[in-house]
């Protein structure tokens, strides 16, 4: 059971609180495209991904990032149940989705970068190291129903 210091929650509140779903989650999700670009491969249905300017300009991309960031609200609103608030969404993603947990990993590595390049000189340090705990939690929960 992971444990929370109230300085940690307030950095996590306030980082969050921060974030404009509507333009970091596009962001991050295409990003992730670009850059793992295997990853499109759970995208067949998204129309064109053929080159970096295509999927920043994919409408479907963008409001899906907007549904993966939203659904990091449950977690920031429950840090001390974040693996069983993500249970269903795990198993949705394990024998639905068939998505690689790995993946899980890679998204969060490109939030967290879209984050600092957005906040700049704020997202210091020690904010980074509470920020990348707190999403190797969610992680870990999106990872928890895989068999
Ligand atoms: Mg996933 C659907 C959240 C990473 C591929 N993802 C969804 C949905 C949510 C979600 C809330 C909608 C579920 C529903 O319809 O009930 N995803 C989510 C989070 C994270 C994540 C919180 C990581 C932090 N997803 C992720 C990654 C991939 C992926 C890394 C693939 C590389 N997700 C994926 C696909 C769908 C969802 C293919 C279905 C999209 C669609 O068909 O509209």
């Amino acid at each position: 059971m992971v444990e929370w210091s109230d300085s940690e929650r307030k950095t996590i509140a306030s980082v969050w609180g921060k974030i404009k779903v509507d333009k970091i989650g596009p962001q991050t999700l295409a990003r992730v495209l670009i850059v793992y670009p295997w990853t499109q491969r759970y995208f067949g249905s998204f129309g064109n991904l053929s080159s970096a300017s295509a999927v920043l300009a994919n409408l479907k991309v963008a409001n899906h990032g907007k549904t993966v960031l939203n659904a990091l609200d449950k977690a920031v609103k429950n840090l001390d149940g974040i693996k069983a608030t993500y249970s269903e969404l795990s198993q949705l993603h394990c024998n639905t989705l068939n998505v690689d947990p790995d993946n899980f990993r890679l998204l969060a590595d490109c939030l967290t970068i879209v984050v600092a390049t957005s906040f700049r000189s704020e997202f210091n340090p020690a904010v980074q190291a509470t920020w990348q705990k707190f999403l190797s939690v969610v992680v870990a929960a999106l990872s928890s129903r895989y068999h």
